[in-house]
């Protein structure tokens, strides 16, 4: 999956490198929501397609419903994967979210049962037994499509080269699965908006976001595929704490959806408070759906990330090198000088019994992903609750 054997990829992704300055916050809006300059995207413009691939999962149920009554989204299919529950209760419970929201026209695709090289660790603790943090609803009528998830992304992407954008709210495993079947897929993607990672620890350890945890290999297939990645991480979603007066406007929402979204709110809130959570629940992939809606909700900064695979106790981690953050970064007279010398991406020290005598991976300072770093969570919060609450 080096990006280096990937004309197209790498020259798409130099063009997005060059046009976007290092710390713009226009640059989510070109390349997420695929604008041709760096106007703000405003809500109301598209619609632009996507791919949402889920493990519903609290926050999923209700990045769903915001996604389906969003009229910026196309959305072509959503995909289930193993994460938050086993595939066994993703998967209805995208089916029984379409159902509620009236879209029963988008197709629902079963995804990966079990990460790539891994064995399924799930957040039942999180989210409920049922995903929905006990919330019941009926079983659903509608039945998934045949083709698995994996093919069916191939399929769109294939369709409609250079328009799709990903949208992952779950692991990575059914994105990495297409990635691995398809040489020339990534470079046919628009873009790709994932709720994953952090550069300020992690949730599940220390280290890592429950996401990247899960199936830290796909993750680092999806980063390291040229695919302009935008990363809505920890970093911003520890920020959307759900709230009683949240749950009270969705309450007074006069239709199905926000009936819904409350019960779910309701039982996340009651099921936290039950285990002694201090915080939360937040809604971490609601914020990835509604930064690509409204770029202007978040502030990007670009970095070069890269997953830890190996780690005894940190797999998951997503490390994101910047000349311009941490004890490295230069004064601002020096920033252009200190990324033209380039910057060395470092990795583990050598060890005695390996092949590998430097520390040295990459020679140069060359991002993949736009980060999160702040977010507008009122106004964030405005845009998920007024959409789920609004009759139409
Ligand atoms: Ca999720």
């Amino acid at each position: 999956m080096d990006s280096d054997h990937r004309p197209s990829s790498i020259t798409r992704r130099q063009f997005v490198t060059s046009s976007a300055s290092v710390l713009a916050l226009g640059s989510f809006t070109a390349r997420a929501a695929g604008a041709p300059s760096h106007q703000p995207q405003r809500p109301g413009r598209g619609p632009f397609r996507v791919i949402i691939d889920t493990d519903p999962g609290v926050d999923d149920a209700l990045a769903l419903l915001l996604a389906m009554r969003s009229p910026e989204l196309k959305i072509e299919a959503i995909t289930a994967v193993a994460g938050n529950v086993p595939l066994d209760l993703t998967l209805p419970n995208a089916l029984r979210m379409v159902e509620i929201a009236g879209r029963t026209e988008i197709p629902v695709a079963a995804g990966a049962r079990a990460p790539l090289v891994r064995r399924l660790v799930t957040a039942a603790y999180a989210h409920g037994e049922n995903g929905l943090g006990g919330a019941v609803f009926p079983e659903p009528k509608t039945k998934p499509v045949a083709e698995p998830a994996a093919v069916l992304i191939r399929q769109i992407i294939g369709k409609f080269p250079g328009e799709v954008t990903l949208l992952t709210i779950g692991p990575l495993t059914n994105i990495a699965t297409a990635l691995n079947a398809d040489p020339e897929l990534a470079g046919m993607v628009r873009s790709l908006v994932m709720m994953g990672g952090s550069l300020s620890g992690g949730n599940i350890t220390p280290a890592a976001e429950f996401n990247v945890y899960v199936d830290p290999e796909a993750a680092r297939i999806v980063f390291q595929s040229g695919i302009p990645v935008t990363m809505v991480g920890l970093d911003v979603t520890r920020k959307t704490s759900l709230t009683e007066d949240h749950v009270r406007q969705l309450q007074a929402g006069q239709n199905p959806v926000s009936q819904a979204a409350a019960t779910i709110a309701r039982n996340a809130i009651e099921h936290n408070r039950e285990r002694g959570f201090a915080v939360g629940p937040n809604m971490h992939d609601s914020l990835a759906v509604a930064g690509f809606i409204d770029p202007s909700l978040l502030q990007m900064k670009e970095y070069y990330v890269d997953v830890e695979t190996a780690g005894e106790l940190t797999a998951g981690e997503t490390v994101g090198y910047s000349p311009n953050a941490g004890d490295l970064r230069r004064r601002a007279g020096m920033e252009k000088d200190a990324t033209a010398l380039t910057m060395p991406i470092r990795g583990s020290a050598p060890t005695l019994a390996g092949t590998r005598t430097s520390p040295v991976l990459r020679d140069k300072f060359v991002p993949n992903a736009n980060v999160a770093m702040d977010v507008d969570s009122a106004r964030f919060f405005d845009l998920l609750i007024g959409r789920l609450s609004e009759k139409y």
